[in-house]
């Protein structure tokens, strides 16, 4: 009989990719989408999945729609992935983030616990859970401090996923993934901002490009690598907590260099620094070290830094010299609006 998969939050990047992952391996895939006033399917779309995957409604804040959505799949498997998982949206909405990040782990688990707890479970942990002060490569046993309102809420997420393990028996285990990116990253992250930005200023549709903290340095891999691990981690015979990165890490600025080169113009001309993007507390240092998941899962990353750079801004290219062709296709840019339109507060003064 074929296996199922429960993916909250299919619509995200991970969720998205890793639906693929699930289907070519023979999963029958159920995922949770929320009902918006327009509908967000461009990812499935994009991969050519959409028809192939069951779509139930649900939101975090909803319990009953999480027990819904696990009575009406039945699944062998859980993949935890839906979040307000942008950290700086997090400073300008610290409750709704505690909410969505923090609680939504722990309705999926009561509904495990509550419906079937043999119900294997993945929980998206996340490199934000170090926070500051690390300047050397981090593992499992390296000290958390979080340091956003996002970051808190997935500490607490961290430990309910360890609790129900220890006090209930269910498998559930912590994937601690460090920054994957992708052509299907969100606009708003700041290498797909990049990606696109380049784009459109190499075809002549933009200008410049408005970063905030250029010296933040992060271990930035490929999203489509990442989203394997995931599944490794609840085939292993007990479940466990592992770290998935590249070991390398690299800085927004070179981020920006590498992907100027790219189209052969020099990034210091078209990147302007402007304190809207900047954080109350950033994360300067992230790196990690996976030596754990390649020791039990056999898993180690294929793209590196460079290769990812090229492959999000030819991806980007490619899109915005098909759209200036007039062809029309599933895709986030053309609809969302320059951040110079939208209004926060300033978080840092
Ligand atoms: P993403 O693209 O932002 O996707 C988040 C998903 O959560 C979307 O499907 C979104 O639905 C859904 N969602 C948001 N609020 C919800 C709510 N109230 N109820 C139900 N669904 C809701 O994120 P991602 O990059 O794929 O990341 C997947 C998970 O891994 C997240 O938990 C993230 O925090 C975590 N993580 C990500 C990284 C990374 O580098 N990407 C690293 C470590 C951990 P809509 O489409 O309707 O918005
Ligand atoms: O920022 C700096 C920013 O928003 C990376 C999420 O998937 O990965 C992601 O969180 C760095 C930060 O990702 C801009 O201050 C500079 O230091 O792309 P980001 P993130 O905050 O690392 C982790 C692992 C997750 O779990 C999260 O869900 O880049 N930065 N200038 C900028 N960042 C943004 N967004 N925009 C800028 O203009």
């Amino acid at each position: 009989m074929k296996k199922r998969a429960l993916i909250t939050g299919i619509t995200g990047q991970d969720g998205a990719y890793l639906a693929k992952f699930l289907l070519e391996k023979g999963y029958e895939v159920y995922g949770t989408y929320r009902r918006l006033s327009s509908p967000n399917f461009w990812r499935l779309q994009y991969l050519d999945i959409f028809e192939k995957v069951n779509l139930i409604p649900a939101d975090l804040v909803d319990t009953g729609s999480i027990v819904e959505a696990v009575k009406i799949s039945e699944p062998d498997e859980i993949y935890h992935l839906a979040a307000q998982s942008f950290v700086g949206a997090s400073f300008e909405q610290p409750i709704g983030t505690g909410e969505v990040t923090g609680l939504g782990v722990t309705r999926v688990l009561e509904a495990i616990r509550q419906i079937d707890p043999g119900i294997k479970f993945y929980q998206a942990s996340t490199s934000e859970l170090y926070g500051r002060g690390h300047s050397s490569s981090l593992n499992e046993n390296s000290p958390f401090r979080p340091a956003s309102p996002y970051a808190a809420a997935k500490l607490y997420g961290y430990w309910l996923t360890r609790q129900y393990r220890e006090a209930y028996g269910i498998f559930a285990c912590n994937g601690i993934l460090f920054n994957h990116e992708s052509p299907l990253r969100g606009l708003e992250f700041v290498t797909r901002k990049i990606s696109n930005a380049v784009a459109k200023i190499a075809l002549g549709i933009e200008k410049e490009l408005r970063l905030g903290n250029l010296e933040a340095k992060r271990d930035w891999g490929y999203a489509p690598d990442y989203v394997e691990s995931m599944w490794l981690m609840l085939q292993q015979k007990e479940p466990d907590d592992y770290v998935i990165g590249t070991n390398e890490s690299h800085s927004v600025k070179e981020f920006a260099e590498r992907a100027f080169d790219i189209v052969g113009l020099d990034w210091q001309e078209y990147v302007k620094v402007d304190k809207r993007f900047l954080r109350p507390l950033d994360v300067n240092f992230l790196q990690g070290d996976y030596s754990k998941a390649k020791a039990k899962l056999g898993w180690k990353p294929k793209v590196k830094f460079d290769k990812l750079v090229k492959i999000m801004v030819n991806e980007d290219l490619n899109r915005w010299e098909r759209w200036l062709n007039g062809e029309r296709f599933p895709w986030d840019a053309p609809n969302y609006p320059s951040e110079a339109k939208i209004i926060t507060r300033v978080l840092r003064v």
